[in-house]
């Protein structure tokens, strides 16, 4: 008979889960993935364990000339298959925590990221509007107006976007003042700065799914700036 709690090894099918992409094996992929939630896993740890630092191996090899773009490509489809597959196995309690809009500025294409940080905060109790990448801020400021969300996620992977990022702070603290939501960003371009963040007049940064959902829930908790 099993006792107590068991503990899965996620990382674990980290190597297997790389195979697969790069042999373009889409159902091996699954497989790989879906094994330790399976077994007890929480979602959010293999995307955070597994997806994630497949695709930063991924990125890697290509930087270097190991693989090409069509192998890359192949690899980012295949994940984005996987995190739609492992969507129906997330817990998604009811939406107490209140609204939550999340874009990528305009010109960004870089969006996994963002969905499982998407994904991390519905299975948080929040409800979720998630825009996609390469959002115009006009139109970013449109969907505020009509969503009125508490908190406002921008996810930014290349560091030549983070002007968009800034301007689309500014034009949001413009228009509604100490009504503005709350602004959470992320992504890459940040190099692991919350100061770069900050300075640009976010109200918070984090640097992954899980540090998102413990700065939305902060975010909401603590007074608004004027
Ligand atoms: C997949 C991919 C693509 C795909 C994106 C497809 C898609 N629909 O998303 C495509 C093929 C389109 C692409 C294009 C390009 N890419 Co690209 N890409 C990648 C790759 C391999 C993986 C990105 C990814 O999904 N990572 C996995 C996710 C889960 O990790 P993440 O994004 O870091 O997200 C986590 C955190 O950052 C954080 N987070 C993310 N968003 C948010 C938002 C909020 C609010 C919060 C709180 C947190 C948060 O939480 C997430 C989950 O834990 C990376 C390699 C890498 N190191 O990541 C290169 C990479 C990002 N790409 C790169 C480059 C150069 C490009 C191109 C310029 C290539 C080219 N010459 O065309 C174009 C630019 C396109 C554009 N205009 O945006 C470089 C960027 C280098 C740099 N510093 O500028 C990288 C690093 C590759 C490399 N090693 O050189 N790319």
């Amino acid at each position: 008979m099993k006792m107590g709690i068991e503990i899965v090894d996620v990382a674990s099918a980290l190597p297997g889960y790389l195979s697969a992409l790069l042999a373009g094996e889409r159902e091996a992929a699954v497989e790989a993935a879906l094994q330790p939630v399976v077994a007890g896993a929480d979602v959010l740890d293999v995307h955070l364990h597994v997806l994630q630092p497949a695709l930063h191996l991924i990125g890697r090899q290509w930087e270097l000339g190991e693989i090409t773009v069509a192998a890359e490509h192949l690899a980012t489809t295949i994940t984005q298959f996987v995190v739609l597959k492992l969507y129906p196995w997330l817990s998604r309690p009811a939406h107490t925590r209140g609204r939550l809009l999340l874009t990528g500025v305009e010109g960004e294409y870089h969006q996994i990221g963002a969905h499982m940080v998407a994904d991390a905060l519905e299975s948080d109790g929040w409800s979720v509007r998630f825009l996609g990448s390469n959002v115009p801020n006009g139109d970013v400021l449109h969907a505020v107006q009509t969503f009125r969300p508490q908190v406002l996620g921008v996810s930014c992977t290349l560091p030549g976007h983070l002007a968009r990022v800034a301007a689309l702070i500014a034009e949001l603290r413009q228009a509604h003042g100490a009504d503005a939501p709350r602004m959470l960003v992320g992504g890459l371009a940040f190099r692991g700065s919350e100061h770069e963040a900050l300075a640009m007049g976010a109200d918070a940064w984090a640097p992954d799914l899980r540090a998102a959902v413990l700065a939305a829930r902060g975010l909401v908790a603590a007074p608004a700036q004027a």
